[in-house]
Parts: C-alpha cells; sequence; structure tokens
C-alpha cells in the first residue's frame, strides 16, 4: 500500500529546537515551518510523533551480488578476507541471471524496510560472461522507485592479475557501471597495485564516473596503495568523485608516515568509506595477541575535515554470515571500535551513515530543506543520542511525498527516552 502525503508534522529536527511541520508538494519539501505546538495528524498528514526525522540513510558499501550466499558451496572457516574470495570464487561459477536478481532485490526491500534510500553495491566483473553486473543493471531500473543504486565495476580478482582484467572494467562501464572499483592490495605485486590505480582513475576520468576503490583492506602497513590514489584524485582534481574504501592498513601505519599521509589526504578531498562490522571480523586474523582492529582511523580523517562513512560492506556472504540491514547497528559498532562515544561525537555520529555517505556517493540532491525532493525517515528518539541507544527500526520513510515505510513504535519497556 503506498500513499502520498502533503506533511510530515511534529517533527524534531536535528540541531533545532521545537517541532517542525513540512510541507509537501509535487513530492518536494515546499515549507519548513515551526510549530508552536503539537498538533493532530489530518488526512494526508504523517505524525512523527515528535520523533527526528532525517534524510534517508545511505548505505555506501555493500556487495549485493554476493549478499545471501553464506555457506554456498562452503563455508568460510578461516574468517579471513582472502577465504572470502575464495568461496566466492567457486559461488561465482554458479550465478545465473535470476540468481542475482533475486538476492539483490531481495536484499535492497530488507534495506528499504530500514530507512535507507541510497545504496551503492560493488559488483564483481572478474567474470568472463559479467552475469552479475547485467543482472544489476537490470535490478537498478526495476527497484528505482524505492532505491538510487550505483552500480561500482569491482574487479574481485584483480584488473592487472586477472586474465582480461582491463578489457572488463571497459565492458562494465561500457554497459551502464556508475563507478569504477579496484583492489591494488589483492594484485600480484605491488606495481600491478599502483599501475591499477592509476589506470582505473584514467577510465574513470575520461568516461566521467565516480570511483571507489577498495583499498589496503589488509593489516599490512606496507600496503600504501592509498597515497597513490589521493595523489591521482589530486593530480585530475577529482577528490570529491573518489571513495577510498576500507584503508583498513592505516590502522597499522606509523604515525610519522601518516602525518606526512594526511596532508596528501587533505589536500585530495578524498571521501573515506570504513565497514566497521565487516573489518572487526575479517582483520586481526594473522595476529595472535594483542590483535589489532583493522580499522582505519576514523577519528583523525574526521578532525582532518574529510568525509568519512560506515557501511555494512556484507550481509550474510562469503565474508561476514551476519547483517541485517540495520544501518544503526553499523554505526553502534563503528563507534565502540572507534573510541567514538564522546558525547559530542554521538551527537553528530548520524552523519556517518546519512550526509558524509551522501557526500561520498556525489548525491546531487540530499537533505531536508525547503525545495529538495521529500525523502525522509522518522527515526525512533527525540535525539541521535536516544536513536542509537535504541536501535530500533525507522517508524516511517517516505520517498518524493510517498510513505514507502510505516511502522508502529516500538514498546520498550521503561522507554527508550531519555529523561
Ligand atoms: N570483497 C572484498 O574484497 N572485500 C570485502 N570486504 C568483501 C568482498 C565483502
Ligand atoms: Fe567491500
Amino acid at each position: 500500500m503506498t500513499k502520498q502525503l502533503n506533511a510530515v508534522v511534529n517533527a524534531r529536527l536535528q540541531d533545532q529546537k521545537g517541532l517542525y511541520r513540512l510541507e509537501i508538494s509535487n513530492g518536494r519539501f515546499s515549507a519548513i515551518a515551526t510549530q508552536s505546538e503539537t498538533t493532530t495528524a489530518k488526512e494526508g498528514e504523517l505524525d512523527a510523533g515528535g520523533n527526528l526525522v532525517t534524510p534517508a540513510f545511505v548505505e555506501p558499501h555493500i556487495h549485493l551480488d554476493a549478499a545471501m550466499t553464506a555457506g554456498e558451496p562452503r563455508w568460510n572457516k578461516s574468517g579471513t578476507l582472502f577465504e572470502g574470495i575464495e568461496c566466492w570464487s567457486e559461488r561465482k561459477t554458479t550465478l545465473s541471471h535470476d540468481d542475482v536478481i533475486n538476492r539483490a532485490t531481495q536484499t535492497l526491500k530488507l534495506f528499504a524496510a530500514h530507512g535507507i534510500q541510497y545504496v551503492r553495491t560493488h559488483v564483481d566483473v572478474t567474470d568472463p560472461k559479467l552475469t552479475a553486473l547485467k543482472a544489476m543493471l537490470e535490478v537498478r531500473e526495476q527497484t528505482a522507485g524505492f532505491v538510487d543504486l550505483q552500480i561500482v565495476a569491482f574487479p574481485q580478482e584483480g584488473i592487472w592479475s586477472f586474465r582480461n582484467g582491463r578489457e572488463l572494467m571497459e565492458e562494465a562501464i561500457r554497459l551502464g557501471a556508475d563507478v569504477v572499483g579496484g583492489i591494488p592490495h589483492f594484485e600480484f605485486t605491488r606495481d600491478y597495485g599502483a599501475e591499477s590505480v592509476r589506470w582505473l582513475m584514467e577510465l574513470a576520468h575520461k568516461n566521467d564516473r565516480l570511483v571507489d576503490v577498495h583499498c589496503d583492506e589488509i593489516d599490512d602497513p606496507e600496503s600504501r596503495f592509498l597515497e597513490v590514489l589521493a595523489a591521482e584524485a589530486l593530480r585530475l582534481d577529482y577528490g570529491s568523485r573518489v571513495s577510498a574504501s576500507h584503508t583498513c592498513a592505516m590502522g597499522s601505519y606509523n604515525d610519522a608516515y601518516c602525518s606526512r599521509l594526511f596532508r596528501l589526504l587533505k589536500k585530495s578531498g578524498l571521501r573515506f568509506l570504513s565497514m566497521p562490522t565487516e573489518s572487526l571480523h575479517l582483520q586481526g586474523r594473522f595476529d595472535s595477541y594483542p590483535k589489532r582492529r583493522g580499522i582505519t582511523r576514523v577519528p583523525e580523517l574526521l578532525d582532518a575535515g574529510l568525509k568519512v562513512a560506515f557501511g555494512q560492506d556484507s550481509i550474510r556472504d562469503p565474508w561476514y554470515p551476519m547483517g541485517n540491514g540495520n544501518m544503526l547497528r553499523t554505526l553502534d559498532v563503528g563507534l565502540h571500535a572507534c573510541h567514538m562515544l564522546g558525547m559530542s561525537q554521538i551527537e553528530r555520529s548520524l552523519e556517518l551513515i546519512t550526509d558524509n555517505a551522501a557526500a561520498a556517493l556525489d548525491l546531487k540532491e540530499y537533505g531536508i530543506a525547503e525545495g529538495l525532493l521529500a525523502r525522509c525517515i522518522v527515526q525512533q528518539g527525540r535525539t541521535p543520542y536516544e536513536v542509537l541507544l535504541g536501535q530500533q527500526p525507522v517508524i516511517a520513510s517516505v520517498r518524493d511525498g510517498e510513505l514507502l515505510v510505516h511502522r508502529e513504535p516500538a514498546k520498550v519497556q521503561g522507554g527508550l527516552l531519555l529523561q
């Protein structure tokens, strides 16, 4: 059942006092007005009930082609990235068009139920038939009513290290992938890794595409492809269109090197995507004790003025058996793992799954303001702190004025609200 709204009432907005009425016409916010008191919602109005209303969640990094394949054909026993790639390589041989479409669509519906309206998915193009890519291009069309989907041409087994790697990447871009991917830390040699980054940046620049590279997803402090990516982004003046995903190795870099690196990162304006649940699970696997967390320097990057967002990465796939589509879970784990539970950090934390992720996806239109598309979610809680304490699914998700999701607020004993 879909329903066209003409207002959201009794909304609380981040960093604003009091209640708001968000008027909607022709699928856009037509006015944002303060309310002097709580009102009763009329026909065609959604009652936010004094809860926080934010822009819809953005999932900036997920692998939908592999979603829901955990245990097929076998389980990842070591819990390493590398065994995950092996398991996936076996599963990949049995992919069919419908198989990919069904799992990806099911996952996107799960995401929509959790208030996600923007998704960037990596799709493995190290497949001579490009089965998953062709299926995902169809999914992008079929699901456009409830999600904006960006597709990354992702060379899981390498560009330089896989037969016809370059041709497959080029073909994926020709067929309509939005974003150029890469995986330099997994190429056979350092030279291959650096060459692949320079090549993929040129490919993106020439074809006017975004870039999102799996970069240094390894606990090896000598994995230093981020500096190559950042230098290329700076040279091409392309930083705002380039995301560095994972950058786990930065969690193992020494401070002197980081000090030099951060100068370049700031100049380049690159976007950063960290997948905390995934990295906690896959990284640190070759350590005994102490064990590293395998997560990039999130607070330091934020303090440097760079945009960092959190993504789920996996949902029940060869790399990670968990995941439920609730980005508040990912955010909660990330804040813990990154020592970011200071109150000022908690208050700003929703940026990590909204605005900063929107910046990584280079979304042209995002936010709650007059004239913008009427897309928003009603959270459970009045402040980011309350929202995070409860981690409840959204009460509502509105897209272009249409009510996509609507559920009863959770009845938690004692309540979720702080005094
Ligand atoms: N592939 C990869 O290279 N890294 C990951 N974290 C996943 C797939 C999920
Ligand atoms: Fe990934």
